[in-house]
């Protein structure tokens, strides 16, 4: 009789441990709660059920470092990187204050935040554990109207970083910010032939692992053509049939 409910005590306890360990470990993470990031719009219920795992954890858009997307290539968070989601965007100034909020707070090499390829603001993590919640203001030079600011967190004693994608409209321009308008002044006396300026994307040739890849770049892949989506260094695993948010089949 005894044996018998030592077993049933110990069957007992065996689920337990199973079940909480996970949890535990997937809520450890950080993200930027204000201005609300996009991840932060899913956890506050703003997107519906358009937000994937992002509306269960706005903490885990978790990938390798070196990555310019809003997901962190994590399949389970790729809702983050669809532009065409309602996102709310934030007025702000050329001097924005942002606040991440953590669940586990990772030693942290640095934080790097940039606008379309540009890195408008750096901060050292000094590899020490950051306070939570943790404030930056950076300034957004000279870009303004809308923009997509990426804000990305470099853990120390990882290979991984964690994504935060921020919608801005600086300086109240509005609407999308126009392209640069070449004011190209030509001698009216000589009459050259149009030189054909056609941009055409580099051909990358065979993707290839640890290969700095360009926005617009185009590589070939188990026989299908495939254009970059955004600028990122490939990895074992990011094969472009793997890595949708990197790669469009064409
Ligand atoms: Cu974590």
């Amino acid at each position: 009789m005894k044996i018998m409910r030592k077993a049933a005590l110990v069957l007992a306890a065996v689920p337990a441990i199973v079940f909480i360990t996970p949890v535990g470990t997937a809520s450890a993470h950080g993200y930027v709660s204000s201005p609300a990031s996009r991840a932060a719009q899913c956890a506050q219920g703003a997107l519906g059920n358009s937000c994937g795992q992002a509306r269960y954890e706005p903490q885990s858009a978790e990938g390798p470092k070196g990555l310019m997307n809003c997901s962190g290539a994590n399949s389970a968070f790729r809702e983050l990187d669809n532009d065409a989601l309602p996102w709310k965007v934030h007025n702000t100034g050329s001097s924005l204050t942002l606040t991440w909020t953590f669940t586990a707070r990772h030693v942290t090499r640095d934080y790097e935040y940039f606008i379309n390829g540009t890195r408008v603001g750096y901060v050292s993590g000094n590899n020490a554990q950051p306070s939570n919640p943790t404030t930056h203001t950076i300034n957004l030079g000279g870009f303004s109207g809308r923009q997509k600011l990426y804000a990305i967190w470099n853990i120390g004693d990882t290979v991984n970083a964690f994504y935060s994608c921020i919608d801005l409209n600086i300086n109240g321009g509005g609407g999308t910010t126009p392209p640069p308008t070449t004011t190209t002044t030509r001698p009216t006396t000589t009459t050259t032939p149009p030189t054909s300026t056609t941009q055409q994307p580099p051909a990358g040739g065979t993707w290839a692992a640890n290969t700095s890849y360009a926005a617009g770049s185009t590589v070939t892949y188990g026989g299908s053509t495939y254009r970059c989506r955004q600028a990122h260094t490939s990895l074992t695993g990011w094969e472009p049939p793997n890595a949708a948010a990197l790669w469009e089949k064409i």
